[in-house]
């Protein structure tokens, strides 16, 4: 435990104190008490169709999200782990939360909502037993900026709300190609306030990535140099902590791959290659050209399940030696991006979750504080500021948006040394000193110690400007802070 979360935990009971006799406010309090301690709630948020329940379905490795066009889909849906599978319907009204009955057909997980109209649904709440959301809830969400206006703007009001801080902590932003309504979704985010301004609760994700390159084998490969281009961008880089390629598809599909399906893929595989790649050409093909084996139902689904990229990447690789379901699954969700995404949710949410969670209960204090204004409110108000000013993990991602946003000069090696030592490309030591997941106690504390050097160096410099000495100190406290508590930081993992 931090000392950030200590403060913000004596702050909310101080302010429960205060509103112990408002039954909204002291509710409200009580419940960011509760959340402190919860997973990590993480929405996925995107336009209609760019592949969020896929990608949820990917990470947890299961198809528990219904995906493309069923009512559920309309619905803001969180996912928790939980002892036993179940769902809860969550009304608008605040009437009694209902039960739901699950089942599955084919594979994916169906929700009844017995005849409920979809806007009288404040949520649905599936419980799952699952390690992959032990950590962190997953929270699907409807599509932004659809064609359905009111879809969509349940869409916005949950993830930022008028008045109220989002529900989420920390937010997954799909999007296909950058439009200028994804910008536009991306900056409301950033609202006004310290702990609003940043974007450390975003990560955007190049999704669908197998449809870039129209199919081609090389598909990935461009999407993730696409990837890479946005990661660049000025506009982008103040938005989101970084941008990552994924083929959710083809992750969710691997990670659920049957037999039968590699039997199939297998079948193909064994044909004559011109053959595959003339059946290849285009979706229309596929399913319908004359061949007894795999028969055209078949053929169908393979398509739906793997998309025209998949049964290409899938079929060449049989025919290059892959044997079985798990060798090719493995390889299949190592070139759809899903181990990098992961890689990018542990370092840049799971281990700054004490810097979420207080941000959020913050935004949280100061809602109540704005809302239902007392004398004794001043008080609690300047404990906010004195957290958000003060709390190391604050001033560093202050400093880290004013690196990015270009707004401190320092050589480039250097501007790229402070971002990774102030935690841009994650929270751990190891993420921060660059060093590899293997390093040890000894190369952790040799590094760190020389990164204080440099940095001391730099912040006494008479050669550096103010605001670049400012920011050099700041540095220079992330890495006292990393000699004083390597074991905390490395811990994580
Ligand atoms: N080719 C391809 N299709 C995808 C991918 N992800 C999703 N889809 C398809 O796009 C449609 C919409 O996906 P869905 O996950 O429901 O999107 P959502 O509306 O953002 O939740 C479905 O038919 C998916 O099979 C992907 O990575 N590649
Ligand atoms: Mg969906």
């Amino acid at each position: 435990m931090s000392a950030l979360t200590d403060q913000t935990r004596a702050l909310l009971r101080a302010a429960l104190e205060v509103y112990g006799d408002s039954p909204q406010a002291a509710g409200w309090l009580r419940h960011h008490l509760e959340r402190f301690d919860e997973p990590l709630r993480v929405a996925i948020a995107g336009k209609v169709k760019a592949g969020k329940s896929t990608l949820l379905n990917a990470l947890v490795g299961e198809r528990i999200a219904p995906t493309d066009a069923g009512e559920c889909t309309r619905i803001v849906t969180w996912y928790a782990d939980a002892p036993a599978p179940g769902v809860r319907m969550r009304m608008r009204n605040g009437g009694p939360e209902r039960p739901l009955t699950l089942t599955r057909r084919d594979g994916a997980l169906q929700i009844d909502l017995q005849g409920t109209p979809v806007e009288n649904v404040d949520r649905l709440v599936v419980d799952w037993p699952s390690q992959h959301l032990r950590r962190t809830n997953l929270i699907d969400t409807p599509g932004i900026a659809s064609l359905s206006a009111d879809t969509s703007a349940r869409a916005g009001e949950f993830l930022t709300p008028e008045d109220a801080p989002s529900p989420a902590d920390a937010v997954v932003y799909l999007m296909r190609h950058l439009h200028a309504g994804d910008v536009r979704f991306l900056e409301s985010f950033h609202d006004r306030g310290v702990a609003r301004a940043t974007p450390v609760n975003t990560i955007a994700v190049l999704s669908r990535a197998d449809e870039i390159g129209v199919g081609r084998l090389d598909a990935l490969t461009s999407a993730r140099r696409i990837a890479r281009r946005y990661r660049g961008d000025d506009k982008l880089r103040g938005l989101c902590q970084t941008v990552v390629a994924v083929a959710g598809l083809l992750a969710e599909t691997a990670r659920t791959m049957r037999q039968d399906e590699f039997v199939a893929l297998g079948e193909l595989a064994a044909l004559p290659r011109a053959d595959v790649e003339a059946l290849l050409l285009s979706a229309d093909r596929f399913g319908r050209t004359e061949l007894d084996r795999p028969d055209s139902t078949t053929r169908i689904r393979l398509l739906e399940r793997f998309g025209l990229f998949g049964v290409r990447l899938a079929t060449t690789l049989i025919r290059q030696g892959v044997k079985d379901p798990t060798a090719l699954a493995d390889d299949l969700v190592r070139r759809s991006g899903l181990d990098e995404l992961r890689r990018v949710l542990d370092t840049q949410f799971s281990e700054r979750r004490d810097l979420l969670k207080s941000r959020s209960a913050l935004l949280a204090v100061d809602l109540v504080l704005t809302r239902e204004p007392r004398p004794a409110g001043a008080r609690l108000r300047a404990e906010v500021e004195r957290i958000l000013a003060g709390a190391h993990e604050f001033v560093e991602l202050r400093a880290l948006s004013d690196l990015r946003a270009g707004k401190i000069v320092f050589p480039p090696e250097a501007l790229a040394d402070a971002e990774r030592l102030l935690g841009g490309d994650g929270g751990s030591a190891v993420a921060r000193l660059g060093l590899g997941d293997g390093a040890g106690p000894g190369e952790l504390h040799g590094a760190a110690t020389e990164a204080l050097r440099r940095w001391r160096r730099r912040a006494e410099s008479p050669l550096t400007g103010r605001a670049s000495a400012e920011a050099a100190r700041i540095v220079v406290r992330s890495c006292e802070g990393l000699l004083a508590a390597p074991a905390r930081h490395h811990a994580h993992h």
